[in-house]
């Protein structure tokens, strides 16, 4: 069970309205007490902070912002007294334009380091080819000093290392075993599945020595190593999932695959142009993933991350049934096969903020956004819709811990304002109503430990339910577990001819014994035990 910090907005020690180590270190008992096993730390090295972090200038060295080397050892070790590994998030693909490498890189042609980025000369005063950034614009950025092209699949200020040069790799891998010395638990690897890219022929994603990179860097580094490793792979079908996660390659615990994050855009089109969410899609995407990986590969369960918006505002219900659609997403996916992974505040049911002004968003992302459909002629409240549906900053608005001034998170002025529903939504509102939302993921938690079918079991989708009803078996030995989840905020009928023998986890206190014509209410969720004889 991982939980992901997102350190800049999880707490302020010293008053300067940015999270730090020290501010971490002193909510770790917050994080025993929920049950998490291991936390996935957002970037914490040095940055110019273009894009938060994930744009690193040195990778053995602690943001200033952040704290020093002895804070992070010391969160390690204090980490690992309460049985949490520190899992580092790995940015590989690109590195600062303000890393020495690169401040070498772009000096001279003829520079030892000029082949650890990616040039190219122009053509025609043209970039190389049309290649695009995530961030908008193009992948190319000439650099004046040389003449040449550099390539940045993100912001200019990111470009991207040359995974073609081994020397590249080595110097990587001598970073994380730096840190694999120091006692983490492992790695996320931002975006890695771009480090095979072919720019010439314009192939970014799953390039054709992208597994030879992994394997060369599993027997560099954590191979052999009790250390959990999971790749940010957007591009990832279950086939593709198997060479990273399956055992016998050598290369991954597991990945990150966005199939279900993509349903609620136009197929096509960006994640900006919005459409509503089909239930019945949401039940193929996980159906298919639950049951194509088999034994060949290990997936990741997320709804939220530092990158999405928060999960009750999107596919739950924020306004009437923020906590009881909070525990139904809950349950839904941590009843899945599959590593669960929580994002700060998804635990306490945090929700989107609203902005009415671009001037309040801070991500890079969205900003670059607004400008470019501005110039392209969208209308303002369009993009502000797309911003506030959307958007990075609603995940990275300040963990909200109490009712007290910007919720406890600082004492200063936080980078980011706080949502503005944190009198009512904070943890130590949470913590008091045995009720909340809280102690269902933490009751989750411990379901997990306690039962092997919850971790082995195999899935079958029940199909002969209304649209709206998300219903699954798991299937172990001679063990069967039914889950029905209620998608909808209206009531939905369920009828099973089949008499349920232990109620595991629900966000009722009805009775399930026959499950013969029930109505469910607005989002309810349970999970019940059939015994061993199951004929489904
Ligand atoms: O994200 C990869 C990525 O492609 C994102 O930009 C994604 O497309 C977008 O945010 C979806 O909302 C990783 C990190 O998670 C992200 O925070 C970084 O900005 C990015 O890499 C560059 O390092
Ligand atoms: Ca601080």
């Amino acid at each position: 069970m991982v939980y992901q910090v997102y350190p800049r907005s999880f707490q302020d020690s010293n008053g300067d309205g940015i999270g730090d180590l020290q501010g971490l270190i002193q909510r770790l008992d917050y994080l025993e007490k929920l049950g998490i096993g291991a936390i996935w730390l957002s970037p914490v090295y040095q940055s110019p902070n273009d894009d938060n972090g994930y744009d690193i200038s040195d990778y053995e060295q602690i943001m200033a912002e952040f704290g020093t080397m002895a804070d992070m050892e010391q969160l390690i070790k204090e980490a690992d007294k309460r049985g949490i590994k520190i899992i580092m998030d790995l940015v590989v693909n690109h590195t600062s334009d303000e890393h020495p490498w690169f401040i070498e890189s772009r000096s001279s042609k003829d520079n030892p380091y000029r082949d650890f980025y990616i040039w190219r000369e122009g053509i025609d005063g043209q970039a190389p080819n049309d290649l695009e950034s995530t961030f908008l614009g193009s992948a190319w950025q000439l650099d004046t000093h040389t003449g040449d092209y550099y390539l940045h699949l993100f912001s200019k200020k990111q470009p991207d290392l040359n995974w073609e040069n081994a020397a590249v790799r080595k110097a990587v891998y001598d970073m994380m075993n730096f840190w694999i010395d120091k006692g983490i638990g492992g790695f996320r690897m931002d975006v890695i599945d771009l480090v095979g890219k072919i720019p010439d022929q314009k192939i970014t994603g799953n390039g054709p020595k992208l597994h030879d990179y992994l394997q060369e860097m599993n027997a560099a580094t954590f191979g052999g190593k009790d250390l959990l490793t999971v790749g940010e792979t957007w591009g990832a079908t279950p086939e593709i999932a198997k060479l990273y996660s399956d055992p016998k390659r050598h290369e991954l615990s597991m990945v990150f695959q966005f199939e279900h994050v993509a349903l609620d855009e136009q197929p096509g089109k960006s994640k900006w142009d919005l459409r509503p969410l089909v239930i019945s899609e949401l039940k193929n995407v996980f159906s298919k993933w639950q049951t194509e990986l088999g034994n060949q590969g290990w997936n990741s369960l997320f709804w939220n991350n530092h990158d999405l918006p928060r999960i009750v505002s999107r596919w739950g219900n924020d306004r009437d049934y923020r906590v009881q659609s909070g525990k139904m997403l809950a349950i839904l996916l941590h009843m899945l096969k599959g590593t669960p992974y929580i994002y700060q505040g998804e635990e306490i049911g945090m929700t989107n903020r609203v902005i009415t002004d671009i001037s309040e968003a801070a991500d890079i992302e969205s900003k670059n956004m607004y400008a470019d459909r501005l110039e392209k002629g969208y209308a303002k409240e369009d993009i502000l819709l797309s911003i506030n549906a959307k958007g990075r900053d609603n995940a990275r608005t300040p963990m909200q811990w109490d009712s007290s001034k910007h919720a406890g998170f600082t004492t200063g002025t936080p980078w980011l304002a706080v949502n503005q529903n944190y009198p009512e939504i904070n943890v130590a509102q949470a913590l008091e109503d045995t009720n909340s939302l809280f102690y269902t993921y933490q009751q989750l938690i411990t379901l997990r430990k306690k039962y092997p079918l919850i971790v082995w079991g195999t899935f079958e989708l029940l199909t002969d339910t209304t649209e709206e009803i998300f219903a699954y078996y798991r299937h172990y030995k001679e063990e069967s577990w039914l889950i029905v989840c209620n998608f909808s905020d209206q009531e939905q009928p369920f009828s099973l001819d089949i008499n349920a023998e232990q109620t595991i986890i629900a966000n009722t206190d009805k009775e399930y014994h026959s499950l013969l014509n029930r109505t469910l209410d607005p989002y309810e969720a349970f999970v019940v035990t059939l015994g061993g004889n199951l004929d489904a």
